[in-house]
């Protein structure tokens, strides 16, 4: 967004927390924490230069090389004069006589903006659950969403997680290796399928520069921001040997192909069954302990808590130095001062690793104060959450030139995450130069339009079966979190279409307020 504001001329300036780029990729430390959309897909495809000069060495790279690779893009555009590090933004309050945004900093300082842009990312705000007696821990204890810089040595230790998602499945087989005891406390089994992670070989990655702008057109259009083959069939349609043998083979391909194997999966119950039965039949094979392996057979609708892909996480439970705790039966009563004590029993601990996620989607935009009209707050605007709605999910009513890149109700977390962030770039930075061009001084979502879209947005996710989950998704892992479900399931595709026609309509849906003066940066 930077880059793409600068060259057009605005004057730009970017807060952030960290004291240095990566957003998730500087936080997410955690031992095992590496990419799930293939690498040749995860990148910037707004400069063919930096496509050609950038060389991934495997299929899913290690958080690491993703650090390199933003550190990379951020010296190759100079982006870092432009960046205040380790700046946090308090508030952003918008003054209606002035119709500019007062943004106050962590510093005691402030700043007036034009315009207010938002790329705080879904999954920033950490979820530290209120476990009694935490601060009475006598050992070491780790967010995985705030990993230290140093290493964190597990060598002789007894080593306890809380926490199955993608983090906690990435993290458990490592540590395990190298820990003198690990001991999981699993809330929810999960569905995972093992990533089969490759180096890359030299022709491959060859042929993907030659072909830059057959695959920057491919991730555009399709549907997930990645040009996977869509499925036109039913799971229901096809015998179930035909039906197993392709459940099979996106198991030893690896990666997300059960998923994507049938249109129907997360949309109908009995095809949802066909994946789920598959991957709970593949647990019971891996496991040699029966009754390891039951407790590790999730049952929710596969695909509607993110989809993980693993290396090595239901092996790991062969290992003499893993055992695992259900905390749904042996409930986490509290933290004692050396360990953790659940209903049943006391784990003594050295070190404690929470992989409990995130407060999704509407949590880092709802940690900044921010005021649009009448001095209304998006959250009181949002009515805690009870009532989140956005147009498109980059702008709202009543917030004139604020804009969110992949904001609630876009196609966020269930796309390729680099892509929609530059679809959303791209539409912002055409929007602010169109406002340039036409002298409009202030651009704002109307009320019905948002409405509309929102409504929109819920039908399509209702008609599938992720609504039917607890999860981040949904908001249900957030005590007291009001259940909505934030992501525009239309497809990438079909959505930067929707909004391209918005926006060669003259902003439709948008009051568009001339300017008095000529509109500047
Ligand atoms: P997730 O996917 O939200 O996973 C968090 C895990 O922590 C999950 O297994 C939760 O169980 C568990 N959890 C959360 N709170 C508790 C409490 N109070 N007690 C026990 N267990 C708890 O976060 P991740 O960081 O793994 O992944 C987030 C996304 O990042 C991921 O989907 C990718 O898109 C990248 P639950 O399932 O809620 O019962």
């Amino acid at each position: 967004m930077l880059y793409r504001l600068r060259e057009a001329g605005f004057s730009t300036r970017v807060y952030e927390a960290a004291d240095g780029v990566g957003g998730t990729w500087y936080w997410n430390r955690y031992p095992g924490a590496r990419c799930d959309s293939e690498s040749i897909y995860y990148n910037y495809t707004f400069s063919e230069e930096l496509y050609r000069e950038w060389t991934w060495s495997s299929r899913y790279p290690e958080q690491p090389e993703i650090l390199r690779y933003l550190n990379f893009v951020a010296d190759k555009f100079d982006l870092r004069p432009d960046i205040q590090f380790e700046t946090r933004v308090n508030a952003a309050h918008y003054d209606e006589e002035t119709k500019r945004w007062q943004i106050e900093l962590n510093d005691g300082t402030s700043v007036s903006a034009k315009y207010f842009i938002t790329g705080v990312g879904c999954l920033s705000a950490s979820n530290l659950p209120k476990f009694n007696g935490l601060e009475n821990f006598k050992g070491e204890w780790y967010h995985t969403g705030h990993w230290p810089h140093h290493k964190v040595d597990f060598t002789g230790k007894r080593v306890g997680i809380i926490g199955t998602g993608s983090s906690g499945v990435q993290a458990i087989p490592v540590i395990a290796r190298e820990a003198e005891h690990l001991t999981v406390f699993q809330r929810t089994p999960q569905y995972s399928a093992p990533a089969r992670n490759h180096p890359y070989d030299l022709e491959y990655i060859k042929r993907s520069k030659e072909n830059f702008l057959e695959i920057k057109k491919q991730m555009r259009e399709s549907q997930g921001g990645q040009p996977v083959e869509v499925p036109t069939k039913s799971a229901l349609e096809v015998t179930s040997e035909e039906r197993q043998q392709k459940f099979e083979e996106a198991w030893q391909t690896g990666g997300q192909g059960i998923f994507t194997s049938y249109y129907d999966i997360t949309v109908d119950p009995k095809a949802n069954e066909t994946a789920s039965e598959f991957i709970r039949s593949k647990i019971g094979e891996i496991v040699k302990k029966p009754e390891v392996a039951e407790k590790l057979k999730p049952t929710y609708y596969y695909g509607t808590k993110r989809p993980i892909i693993d290396t090595d996480y239901y092996e790991t439970f062969n290992r003499d130095n893993v055992s695992l705790v259900d905390v749904r039966t042996n409930r986490i009563e509290e933290i004692t001062d050396n360990g953790l004590q659940t209903t049943e029993a006391e784990y003594e601990l050295d070190v404690l690793v929470f992989a409990t996620g995130f407060d999704g989607m509407t949590g880092p935009l709802l940690k900044i104060d921010i005021r649009g009209k009448d001095g209304v707050s998006l959250k009181e605007k949002w009515k805690g959450g009870e009532d989140t709605r956005t147009y498109l999910g980059v702008a709202n009513a009543g917030f004139p030139n604020f804009f969110m890149i992949t904001g609630p109700e876009s196609p966020s977390v269930l796309s390729n995450m680099p892509v929609s962030i530059e679809q959303h770039v791209e539409w912002i930075g055409d929007c602010i130069e169109y406002m340039r061009e036409n002298n409009i001084d202030t651009i704002e979502a109307k009320v019905d339009a948002e409405e509309a879209w929102s409504k929109h947005c819920r039908e399509v996710a209702e008609a599938t079966l992720f609504t039917k989950t607890d999860s981040w998704y949904t908001g249900a892992n957030i005590p007291g979190k009001p259940r909505r479900f934030l992501i525009y399931l239309g497809g990438g595709g079909a959505y930067r279409q929707k909004c391209a026609e918005i926006a060669a309509n003259g902003y439709e849906g948008f009051s568009l307020e001339a300017a008095s003066e000529p509109v500047t940066g």
